[in-house]
């Protein structure tokens, strides 16, 4: 196998980054192709936690070279810290080990100001957003005319023309929003982002070259996907998305690699669902089953710190995720958690005002309108965490995945049942 995905199925933190991990080992390149800040992967191995934000997991791994695609929009100053922490941790990264490609936009600090401006004005519509300046990074590369890109940056004559106009546009707009708006500070961003530059200009290359090379030579690649297939920009729940394609589909435009050179996508998903931020969440408890699964699950989100929703695995949602995403296989993260209750639920069908459906509505309204239709399955009692064979598990768990990958209709071929590498059922 040369090259292979992993991909979330659901509202993001699927616990892709272990999943990322464990193949990395067989892997000589791992590419992250969309998002940024926003996105947290938790990995655990040798009693030690690590937490990446912008950094593909692969970057753990000092065989592995790891790739910041186009795709991704980049903020540099928390880039660079995130670097500072994982180099003290795991020592450090060299240039020629992280490479960023010289097409990812840049994050500035009006992003961030514009988001609090865009945020606040949908009241209680409001996405619920990581406030990383993710959204208005992308509308700004969508809009062309006010973007900034890492090649643009290490540039510095250019960047420096670039940032004017920009502010200056910029300016106009938070003065008509707010007159007493204090303006933005052209030499003073110019000489931050100049010093980031600096630092970072080593590892900014054209990584679409990069890759494609490494495809004719057949090299290993990873593709690292970042929050789930249900937050994607164009398949998700819109609005209550990200702003980028954070399905399979994002792979190509992402990376500029095209998803036929990908012997293997995985789809990742957790054994119930949780989502963070606004937004339908069919699924969705309320009750004291949802505040277990947040507390066993320890469902916080890893940037925000935010409490996660949590709900019953929602097996149309996913469903449509898996068949969105293109996956071949499912990786089951978190089973776990499920461990100690009586029964459990998994939604196979909606009831979208009295009619029963399969598919995944694509209006939020009709969304907002679904009831669940539940299959019950019991639960088991046994603490999981230690078992490492599908066999050795509990006859109600194996039940419990054999009806996902009924549902899903994709083989499982990865259970996890704790966060550790060892904690890992492979059945393939
Ligand atoms: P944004 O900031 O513009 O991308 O937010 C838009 C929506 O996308 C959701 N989103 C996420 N959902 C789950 N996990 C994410 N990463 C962090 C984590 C989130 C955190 O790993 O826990 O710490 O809060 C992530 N990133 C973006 C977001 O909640 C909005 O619904
Ligand atoms: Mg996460």
């Amino acid at each position: 196998m040369s090259a292979t995905s992993v991909i979330g199925l659901q509202w993001g933190d699927e616990a892709k980054g272990k999943i990322v991990d464990l193949l990395s080992e067989q892997h000589e390149i791992v590419v992250r192709y969309l998002g940024g800040n926003n996105a947290g992967h938790t990995v655990k191995f040798d009693g030690k936690t690590y937490k990446l934000s912008l950094l593909p997991a692969g970057v753990l791994n000092p065989n592995v070279t790891s790739v910041i695609t186009g795709g991704v929009v980049i903020n540099p100053k928390a880039f660079l810290q995130e670097m500072a922490s994982i180099a003290e941790q795991n020592g450090p990264i060299e240039a020629s080990r992280l490479l960023i490609s010289d097409r990812a936009h840049v994050i500035f600090p009006y992003h961030m100001q514009e988001e609090v401006v865009f945020e606040q004005s949908r009241k209680e519509k409001a996405i619920g957003t990581t406030m990383r300046g993710i959204g208005t990074c992308y509308r700004d590369k969508a809009g062309r005319t006010h973007a900034i890109r890492m090649g643009d940056l290490v540039r510095p004559e250019f960047f420096r023309a670039r940032l004017e106009e920009i502010v200056a546009y910029k300016n106009k707009i938070f003065q008509a929003l707010d007159p007493e708006a204090e303006p933005l500070d052209v030499d003073a961003i110019y000489e931050e982002y100049s010093g980031y530059a600096e630092q970072l200009k080593d590892h900014v290359v054209d990584t679409n070259t990069y890759l494609l090379n490494a495809v004719a030579e057949k090299k290993k690649l990873l593709f690292e996907g970042a929050q789930g297939s249900l937050l994607d920009i164009d398949h998700g729940t819109f609005p209550y998305v990200t702003s980028s394609n954070s399905s399979g589909c994002g792979i190509h435009n992402g990376s500029g690699v095209s998803e036929r050179y990908i012997d293997k996508m995985i789809g990742v998903v957790k054994a119930y669902t949780t989502r963070v931020g606004g937004g339908p969440f069919v699924t969705e408890l309320h009750d004291e089953i949802g505040q277990r699964i947040r507390d066993v699950g320890n469902e916080y989100g890893t940037v925000t710190g935010r409490p996660r929703r949590c709900g019953w695995f929602d097996a149309v949602a996913t469903r449509y995720g898996a068949n969105i995403s293109g996956v071949d296989c499912i990786a089951v993260m978190l089973l776990d958690v499920l461990s100690g209750l009586d029964e459990l639920k998994i939604c196979e069908a909606y009831d979208v005002n009295g009619k029963q459906v399969i598919d995944f509505p694509s209006h939020i309204l009709d969304l907002e309108q679904s009831k669940p239709v539940y299959r019950t399955i019991a639960g088991w009692k046994e603490d999981i965490t230690g078992v490492r064979r599908m066999e050795d598990l509990p006859e109600n768990a194996i039940a419990y995945i054999k009806a996902i990958e009924e549902i899903i209709g994709k083989p499982v071929e990865i259970v996890s049942v704790g966060p550790d590498r060892e904690q890992t059922i492979l059945l393939k």
